[in-house]
């Protein structure tokens, strides 16, 4: 039998003698772009606030996957909507830290999946959970064109503690996703027809005006609200991969399907991917 004893000992590392917080060092290793692991999957996040309105507005959604499903192979990634707002009402006024607050959010868009799922069954469309996403989803990819899955990422007791309502949500989730994996795509269908210069459902609606194209950069530095989480922009000042995300209404029959088709029928965000 070879004697190992003195290369097990003595593991050969470039990174062996560096603490890993020196960019310089770690450069020559780290600084390779990552590969695409699937990089024919286009990612859709599908906002909570869709599933609240129900059949009006699913239906019609479902029907406009089902037509997709020949043209592309797909990530359904759904968000918590308007029962995550109650949760973290109630958990809030109890003084429950943004740790716990995540995966209660978290399970609220796992529920719009499974409903979204189960509209898709007969097309072979299943939901699958977080630790399939993370180990298995290529094998579920083969055996059906499409899955649904949780938008939310899950942190739970190890969200950021930055703000008392859990910063990354849905829309981070879905990006982080879409970006390690190096996706073709990330489409975000919300109920409006993009991201506006403020809120068009709010109190000064009749000034907003919809942005046809945003840098990360700009949105990061937008004041007021936004349709999209805050820690979205954030995100995607490192992305590796995905360049642009475009923001869509699914309300609107027809707009996710020209957006996977690569038609601008919304708001394109630039991520710093692009740059790159
Ligand atoms: O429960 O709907 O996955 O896919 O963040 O964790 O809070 O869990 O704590 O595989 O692991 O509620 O049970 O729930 O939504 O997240 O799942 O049905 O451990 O399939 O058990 O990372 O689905 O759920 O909520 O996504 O977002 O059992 Mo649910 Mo969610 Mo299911 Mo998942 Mo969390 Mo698991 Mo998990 Mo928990
Ligand atoms: P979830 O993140 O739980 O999936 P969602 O994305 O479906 O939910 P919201 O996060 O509430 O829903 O985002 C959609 C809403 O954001 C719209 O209905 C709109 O009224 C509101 N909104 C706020 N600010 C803006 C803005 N600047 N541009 C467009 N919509 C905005």
């Amino acid at each position: 039998m070879a004697d190992n004893t003195n290369t097990i000992k003595h593991v050969a590392s470039a990174l062996a003698r560096q603490t890993l917080q020196d960019r310089n060092l770690t450069k020559p290793v780290a600084g390779v772009r990552p590969i695409r692991i699937l990089p024919w999957l286009q990612v859709v996040k599908i906002g909570g606030r869709i599933i609240d309105r129900g059949a009006e507005a699913i239906l019609p959604l479902v029907e406009e996957i089902r037509r997709l499903l020949p043209e592309h192979r797909l990530l359904i990634l759904t968000g918590a909507g308007i029962r995550a707002r109650h949760v973290y009402g109630v958990g809030l006024d109890l003084g429950l830290p943004v740790g716990s607050l995540a995966p209660l959010a978290a399970s609220e868009a796992g529920q719009n999946g499974h409903i979204l799922a189960s509209l898709l069954a007969p097309e072979g469309v299943s939901y699958i959970e977080h630790p399939t996403i993370a180990s298995q989803l290529a094998i579920h990819l083969q055996a059906a064109r499409a899955v649904v899955g949780s938008a939310f990422p899950p942190y739970h007791h190890h969200e950021f503690p930055g703000s008392r309502i859990p910063p990354h949500r849905a829309d981070t989730g879905a990006f982080l996703l879409a970006d390690a994996l190096g996706a073709a795509g990330l489409t975000i269908v919300e109920d409006v027809d993009g991201i506006y210069s403020e809120d068009p459902n709010g109190p000064q609606g009749g000034q907003a005006r919809l942005l046809a194209e945003v840098d990360a950069a700009a949105l990061l530095r937008q004041p007021g609200t936004l349709p999209v989480d805050r820690a979205l922009p954030e995100v995607m000042a490192n992305a590796r991969h995905i360049e642009r995300v475009q923001v869509v209404n699914g309300l609107v029959p027809g707009r996710l399907t020209a957006a996977l088709r690569g038609e601008h029928v919304g708001t394109l965000i630039h991520t710093a991917a692009s740059a790159a």
